[in-house]
């Protein structure tokens, strides 16, 4: 019987180990949910690495981990601290993570980072292989594995492969800046199916694929020895139901039932009915824009006083690659606002910036989302961004407004939101003052149609349709091998 594969950097669980002993969590992520159903599907395997380097494990916990992470329908690929140093910390997070999210000046271009990159995809590509027949459809996912497509496809070709981007692909004139760009675009184009959150990546890919490496397209197909691969574009969605059964839950909750931060903000709520919450969650990641929409609050203070002490923004900041300086930096310049804003504005019983510098358990992100009246996010650049989603699928009385960057991927699917240039802090702040005053009757106007465009594409569905269009290729090649 086919199998279907898996591959992504890290594998959907989270492994502990005290004294010798072993405990796996999977993990609950959005992708790991959209999988399931591909999982569930028939036999099926998902293979990556297991979050423990070498060095981490001795002999015998080696085989223990191995024995665990197989019982979840799992397979690790074995790193090295130096592969994490030079393939994860390098190539993928130095030089491809900035340079897709047009931060050039970020971009290292280290021949070191290059040849671990190589490496270890390689290392990914003997592990699939091992576990890999002739007919079965392998699925990879995103930039840490550019060229394991291209790796696998040399050495079984009767196997039908899939590939999906999770962050932006850059223009053309970006991407030509990369030393290595011919072979990763070759590496990419092993696979039978190309997917990408937006029209406009896939456009920008296929740009790079004519002009450097001379491949004639025509639509959304590339032929390309002998093949003929598709393009396309796969918006990721939620889990819809969860998020919105979490609210439901969540909104039915006795007092002893809440957790301490929603009576925090139940507290904050009573001694100030008439103020107002604004919410936003992301990684401390520079892509993120956090100090560009920490500026814009401020510059909304300055500009409509009115609204001092009838605010509060939560910015909950994940940690995230936090031995790399940029991210370090990021850090010291979010806490500096942070610190100055609320130093200029904060009066004895108001402090208009709670800032949360942690991950935060599922309950807590639903506390947030459904207590908050306007969701701020601000990125100057995201493949996507789920909490924008999100947090309209909590919105269960359909209230709320979303505030959402252009420049986010999911900006092409959310029109009902408030767009804005996260570089524009007066359009920021304006909009900031239009999304606060906005009618409870125009905020549900809004929000039924994105609710209902989020249930519709749910991550299952994002999952089914990839699979239904890789498994089209397949008999576009039977088409092409047979006339
Ligand atoms: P990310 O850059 O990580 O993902 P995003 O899409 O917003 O960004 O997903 C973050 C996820 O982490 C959300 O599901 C959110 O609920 C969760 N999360 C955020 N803050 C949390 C906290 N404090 N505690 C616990 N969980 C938290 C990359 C790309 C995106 C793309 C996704 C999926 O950068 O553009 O949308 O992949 O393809």
């Amino acid at each position: 019987m086919n199998k279907t594969i898996i591959v992504s950097n890290r594998l959907p669980l989270q492994i502990t180990i005290n004294d010798n002993n072993l405990a796996i969590t999977p993990s609950v992520g959005g992708l790991a949910t959209g999988m399931k159903s591909v999982h569930e599907g028939g036999e099926s395997l998902w293979i990556g690495w297991s979050g423990l380097t070498e060095e981490d494990l001795d002999n015998d916990l080696v085989e223990k981990v191995n024995n665990a992470i197989a019982r979840e329908d799992c397979a690790a690929v074995s790193l090295t601290q130096k592969d994490l140093d030079n393939f994860y910390y390098g190539f993928s997070n130095n030089t491809l993570w900035p340079m897709f999210h047009y931060f050039m000046e970020y971009t290292a271009f280290e021949g070191e980072y290059w040849e671990s990159y190589k490496e270890v995809n390689r290392k990914f590509a003997d592990t699939v292989l091992q576990h890999t027949d002739d007919g079965d459809t392998i699925w990879v996912h995103d930039y840490q594995l550019l060229l394991l497509p291209g790796l696998i496809k040399k050495e079984r070709p009767n196997t039908s492969i899939g590939f999906f981007l999770h962050i932006p692909f850059p223009s053309y004139e970006v991407f030509r800046t990369l030393p290595w760009r011919e072979e990763l675009l070759n590496g990419m184009l092993g696979a039978d199916l190309l997917g990408f959150h937006t029209y406009d990546y896939e456009r920008h890919f296929l740009s790079s694929v004519r002009r450097i490496l001379r491949l004639d397209t025509h639509f959304n197909e590339i032929s390309y020895q002998g093949r003929t691969l598709r393009v396309d574009s796969f918006p990721m969605g939620i889990d819809y139901d969860k998020f919105r059964n979490a609210a439901i839950a969540h909104n039915k909750q006795t007092p002893e039932q809440k957790s301490d931060l929603q009576k925090r903000l139940d507290a904050h709520l009573q001694s100030a009915p008439d103020a107002k919450m604004i919410l936003s969650i992301d990684r401390l990641d520079y892509t993120k824009g956090i100090p560009n929409r920490l500026r814009a609050f401020e510059y909304f203070l300055d500009n409509y006083p009115q609204f001092k002490e009838k605010v509060r923004f939560i910015l909950l900041a994940v940690p995230s690659r936090s031995n790399v300086p940029q991210y370090q930096l990021l850090k010291k310049e979010t806490d500096e606002l942070v610190g100055r804003i609320n130093g200029k504005f904060a009066t004895v019983n108001w402090t208009p910036i709670w800032y949360f510098y942690r991950s935060m358990p599922f309950e807590n992100l639903i506390d947030l989302y459904t207590s908050c009246e306007v969701a701020l996010i601000t990125p100057v650049r995201d493949g996507m961004n789920l909490v924008a989603k999100e947090y309209i699928a909590t919105r269960t009385d359909k209230d709320g407004v979303l505030v959402l960057s252009e420049m986010a991927g999911a900006a092409k699917e959310m029109n009902e939101a408030l767009l804005i240039n996260p570089n524009n802090f007066e359009q920021v702040a304006g909009t900031l003052k239009k999304a606060l005053e906005m009618p409870e009757e125009e905020q549900k106007e809004r929000n039924i149609f994105l609710q209902q465009r989020l249930e519709r594409y749910s991550v299952e569905k994002w999952a089914g349709e990839f699979m239904k269009a890789l498994k089209a290729t397949k008999t576009l090649h039977h088409v092409i091998v047979s006339k």
